[in-house]
């Protein structure tokens, strides 16, 4: 193991400990001021999707786009934290019956298994609220501007032209809203399809460093070539999981895929094109950060590992 994947791998561990703590501490008992109340079974609901679980890639990647810039830690961490709210709150949706309807989520019962649908939906409307009441606050900049400038990003990652669309264009090409039959998606509609539900927060991720830190046009550029790379990498290793994984393994259904019909560029490129591929990104994802120099080398290894976690 090479000293920088080890310095990697002790990153993303305590960056998954410190996210751990702080959302943890973001969906405590008492309300925050101006909160009336907090329900406990809500509240329940919401730590249960949360906490205890998740490699916490998304944080990751804000953390080592923010040290680019020397942003302090801290900041980061509560920018990832508002992030991965929205990230968990997509996987209690996407989990419900009307969407792809799973029983199990890393390695447990889903949230509309332990508790019931309608539970689920509204623990994942207050961890979507609770996103942007955290995004907005001092603690993630001092600035108002740069905070305005952040959320703003977010929502759009987040909503109708990022992930909530990309969802939705998953959905059609399912044929969930015509005749059941699924439609077949070319490739390019299959990038733009998953560039929105999976690319998008990924991409906000690494763009999330760069606003905190205040990059150039040029340094938030490179970001956002490399987040775009690692976004579909990202994607197809998530296909090939569901194609060669094992369900105990992946903490969740493995084959939903192909039984649903889904458009995956490893159904349309076959498993070794789709590995071919995978490399190939890996490589763009390093190009992109050649202005960093060695100070990107945790981006370089996320990359690695993003495309990697499958085997
Ligand atoms: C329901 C609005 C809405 C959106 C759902 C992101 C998404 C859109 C659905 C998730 C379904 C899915 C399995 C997508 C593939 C990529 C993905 C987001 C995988 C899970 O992300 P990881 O691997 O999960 O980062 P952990 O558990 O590590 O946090």
């Amino acid at each position: 193991m090479s000293v920088s994947h080890e310095a990697f791998l002790s990153l993303l561990k305590s960056v998954a400990s410190d996210t751990e703590t702080m959302l943890s501490e973001l969906l405590a008992q008492a309300p925050a001021a101006g909160e009336r109340d907090r329900p406990a079974r809500l509240l329940e609901a919401m730590r249960y999707s949360s906490l205890s679980g998740g490699k916490r890639i998304r944080p990751l990647l804000v953390v080592a786009s923010g040290d680019l810039f020397g942003v302090p830690r801290r900041r980061s961490l509560m920018a990832g934290a508002a992030l991965e709210l929205i990230h968990c709150y997509s996987l209690v949706h996407d989990d419900l019956p009307a969407m792809d309807n799973d029983d199990m989520r890393r390695g447990r019962p889903t949230t509309h298994k332990a508790f019931d649908e309608a539970t689920a939906i509204l623990a994942g409307d207050g961890l979507l609220t609770l996103a942007f009441d955290v995004a907005t606050r001092p603690a993630v900049h001092p600035e108002a501007e740069v905070r305005v400038t952040l959320v703003g990003a977010l929502a759009r990652a987040a909503g109708v032209g990022g992930m909530v669309g990309g969802q939705l264009l998953d959905l059609d090409a399912e044929g969930r809203f015509a005749d059941g039959k699924p439609r077949a998606l070319d490739e390019a509609a299959i990038g733009a399809l998953q560039a929105m539900k999976t690319g998008a927060l990924l991409q906000f991720a690494c763009a999330a460093g760069a606003i905190l830190g205040k990059a150039s046009a040029a340094e938030r550029d490179a970001l956002d070539r490399y987040g775009a790379s690692v976004g579909k990498a990202f994607q197809i290793s998530d296909d090939l999981l569901d194609v060669e994984g094992d369900s105990a393994a992946l903490g969740k259904a493995a084959g939903k895929d192909a039984a649903a019909g889904k458009a995956t560029l490893v159904g349309i490129l076959g498993v070794e094109t789709a590995r071919a591929r995978l490399k190939g990104l890996v490589s763009e994802a390093g190009a992109a950060l050649a202005p960093f120099g060695e100070r990107a080398q945790t981006l370089v290894e996320t990359a690695r590992f993003v495309a990697e976690r499958g085997k």
